[in-house]
């Protein structure tokens, strides 16, 4: 099945934020940031700004009726800032205006005068300065300490992550209205629409029904709009509370990078250490993470670092420890992967490095050392493993050692051009690591005609999360696609959402819609079974044919819905749903916190030009791990978007502060993404189906952040392609290994380290 969107998205006739008619009396707003980092608000001077032609008013934190704090996990983030700066961009005042044009006009009549504090913006810095978010956090297994005496070969090294930029097409943006009574209706593009309500409540001080958060679509967040979209939504619902008129804000591009957050950058250690057979036994490392100003989801993406510390290994004993720390830069956020990719390249580059002290290929070390099932995690799960399976599986039809052989003759023969390969297995864990935080609701109308309309709080993103929704729907009912509709996500029909996020959406809306529809169909059976006198268990509905014993008797879904109403049934059902047998206990750090794993098996090869440190990516082979499919198309495009980002982020994606803590990648222009020249040549996915029973949504596993993994191959296959050309390249394991870096490789220069 198409994605229902593709038809409108081909016709740019899908509706986003900026797409909702404007109602006359509209606001514009634009947020006034702090120009330095770090410092004490000595003066705010709007008095000319408030002057300027257009202007309606100007907020500031003085004008927040309700509690000035928007963080989620720990209340340290204020809405509009108070006596200190932390971040550059970082919301002070709210100047709301006739136009956008005015709006920004009045803005930069604005004057602040702010005593400049100290700036950090390492993450090691601030952990020596104990400038932490939350205390740090371990997780063990085994005796690592005493594991050291039985290996062979110990290597040491240190592995950083930069961070990346979201670039959603769509920005950030709301538009809020008032209702009667001081209600406001808040249309915001976010992942996480109860978070935006609950926090503009606390904000504004009053419940949270009198808050309508209604969204449509996403122009893509990739966990950018998981928890920064409610700063925006929230600055136009004060507006709204304050001026009683509609108001909107949409971001420009600029603004959006400069004041929001990012991935979080990390900067690692590790200790690895392995017998003669190459098992490793031992692996020990530190983490630290670069949070920005504010906690925003930042512990929450520290603790899936350590969940992800050995990706898809068997690790007897291991000791990871995570710092999260606090810096000034614009608090870091939730991206796709959220602190697994960074745990992950660590023990990545921590294998590759003992590979080449050993003198082996790194997937000798990685194939002898994939988790099996039964094995345990060093949080306490025990592993459901497809590892091996994926693993196996491209070996077998990609033939690597085939392509191995190539690459020797091709380097053999050329000079100024090296091939590289890479293999990279991923393992993630699906469910939101705060246990809590994995339940949903559904909410199905039959109406009278046998149309359907279906409610949950997944928010439709691009992902196609909609399409599976209403795939579910359909083939519970048995009815035809055109019969339903998924409405909008809002939190008047579904209370209490977890935002669209962890991979886990389909999974938890689609139980929940699974649920509710079958309510509704033991009903319908129900009313059927009296009418032909027979027993429920013999009525079936196929293609909108109701069946008796399986044969058709001249009775249909239309009629069947009609005599459901007639006979006053309950056409209508909300279904809740919170999958079984999850716990973790954060004392202990033990726990089942996924209600399972996803895995595959990456294989890449890469060609760099070693005059001008070029690089192409030839190829990258995949088997993945998707259960079941139950919608192919879509799930192939998360594999390759997925991919694709990973892939960026690895080589291209360079997001630079300079020593002040101003975003020097501030556009376009200067913050280089993966475009189509930059896509591998081929991508090819094998779907591989691993039929065992498992929680996922009928049995089609999750499939949003897993392949972003995949794109860490690059890297490692770029380093392979140096080595070819310069065996005795030194370069550090740090990212991103843009064209520049390479050029350093080859030519044996160490590389500068980029200021994150
Ligand atoms: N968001 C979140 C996530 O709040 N918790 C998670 O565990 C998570 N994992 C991946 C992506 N977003
Ligand atoms: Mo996400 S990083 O699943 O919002």
């Amino acid at each position: 099945m198409k994605n229902i969107d593709s038809n409108s998205h081909l016709r740019g006739e899908s509706i986003y934020l900026d797409d909702v008619p404007l109602v006359a009396g509209t606001l514009f707003a634009a947020a006034f940031g702090s120009p330095h980092a770090h410092g004490k608000i000595l003066n705010l001077d709007l008095s000319e700004a408030e002057k300027m032609p257009g202007v309606a008013r100007i907020f500031t934190y003085k004008d927040v009726p309700g509690e000035n704090q928007i963080g989620g996990i720990v209340p340290d983030e204020p809405l509009l800032a108070e006596h200190h700066v932390h971040f550059q961009g970082m919301p002070v005042a709210l100047v709301v205006a006739e136009s956008v044009e005015e709006a920004k006009m009045a803005m930069k009549k604005i004057k602040i005068d702010i005593e400049p504090l100290p700036i950090i913006t390492d993450p090691r810095v601030a952990r020596e300065k104990g400038e932490l978010i939350v205390p740090p956090r371990t997780f063990k297994i085994g005796d690592v300490d005493a594991a050291w005496s039985q290996c062979a070969h110990i290597v040491e090294g240190t592995a950083d992550t930069n961070g990346q930029e979201h670039l959603y097409i769509e920005t950030q943006g709301a538009y809020t209205f008032p209702l009667e009574n001081g209600s406001i209706r808040i249309i915001s593009s976010t992942q996480g629409p109860t978070a935006v309500q609950r926090h503009a409540a606390i904000c504004l001080g009053i419940p949270m029904h009198m808050l309508e958060v209604d969204v449509t679509r996403l122009g893509g967040g990739f966990g950018g709009k998981e928890d920064q979209a409610s700063m925006w939504a929230i600055l136009c619902a004060l507006a709204t509370y304050h001026l009683k008129r509609p108001v909107k804000y949409s971001l420009d591009r600029m603004e959006d990078m400069r004041m929001t957050g990012k991935r979080n950058p990390y900067s690692s250690d590790f200790k690895i250490g392995l017998d003669k057979d190459l098992n490793i036994i031992a692996y020990e490392s530190t983490y630290h993470q670069n949070a920005g100003a504010a906690a925003d989801l930042s512990p929450a993406v520290l603790e899936r670092t350590l969940f992800h510390s050995t990706n898809s290994y068997f690790v007897p004993n291991v000791k990871a420890t995570a710092y999260s720390c606090r810096t000034n830069l614009p608090p870091n956020t939730a991206f796709r992967g959220f602190g697994g990719p960074q745990g992950m390249f660590v023990i990545e580059a921590a294998i590759h490095k003992a590979a080449e002290t050993i003198g082996v290929p790194a997937w000798e070390i990685q194939s002898r050392n994939l988790i099996k099932t039964g094995d345990e995690f060093p949080f306490g799960q025990i592993a459901e493993s497809e590892a091996k399976e994926c693993w196996v599986v491209a070996n077998q039809i990609f033939e690597p050692e085939k392509i191995e052989k190539e690459i020797k003759a091709f380097n053999a023969e050329n000079v100024l051009f090296k091939k590289g390969m890479s293999f990279m297995p991923i393992c993630f864990g699906i469910s939101f690591t705060k246990t809590p935080m994995n339940q949903a609701r559904a909410l199905v109308h039959v109406y009278t005609d046998g149309s359907v309309g279906v409610s949950t709080g997944a928010v439709e993103m691009g992902q196609g999360v909609n399409t599976k929704m209403l795939q579910v729907a359909t083939q519970i009912f048995s009815i035809h696609p055109n019969r339903v509709k998924i409405h909008t996500t809002n939190t008047f029909r579904i209370a209490n959402t977890s935002p669209s996020a962890a991979s886990a959406t389909a999974d938890l809306n689609g139980k929940a819609v699974e649920i509710a529809c079958n309510a509704i169909l033991d009903r319908l059976k129900t009313i059927t079974a009296e009418k032909f006198s027979v027993s429920e268990t013999e009525v079936s509905i196929d293609n909108e044919e109701v069946l008796i014993k399986g044969s058709p008797v001249g009775y249909n879904w239309s009629q069947l819905i009609q005599d459901g109403y007639l006979k006053r049934i309950a056409l209508s059902e909300h279904g809740h749903y919170a999958p079984p047998g999850l716990h973790y206990d954060a004392k202990i750090e033990k726990g089942h916190p996924f209600a399972y794993h996803v895995f595959g098996t990456a294989i890449t090869e890469v060609t760099v030009d070693c005059l001008r440190g070029t690089y192409l990516v030839n190829s990258v082979k995949i088997v993945h791990d998707f259960g079941t499919s139950m919608n192919t198309a879509i799930d192939r495009g998360q594999i390759e978007g997925g991919l694709v980002q990973g892939i960026g982020w690895m080589t291209l994606e360079e997001i630079v502060y300079d020593e002040n803590g101003r975003l020097r990648s501030n556009a376009l222009s200067t913050y280089k993404v993966p475009d189509i020249y930059s896509v591998p040549k081929e991508i090819d996915i094998k779907f591989l189906k691993t039929e065992k029973d498992n929680m996922a949504i009928l049995k089609s596993k999750a499939v949003g952040e897993p392949p972003l993994m995949y794109g860490i191959g690059t890297y490692f296959a770029l380093r392979n392609a140096i080595k070819a050309y310069r065996p005795d390249a030194e370069m550090e394991y740090a990212t991103p290994m843009t064209p520049e870096r390479v050029l350093m490789g080859l030519v044996g220069k160490k590389q500068e380290k980029v200021t994150v």
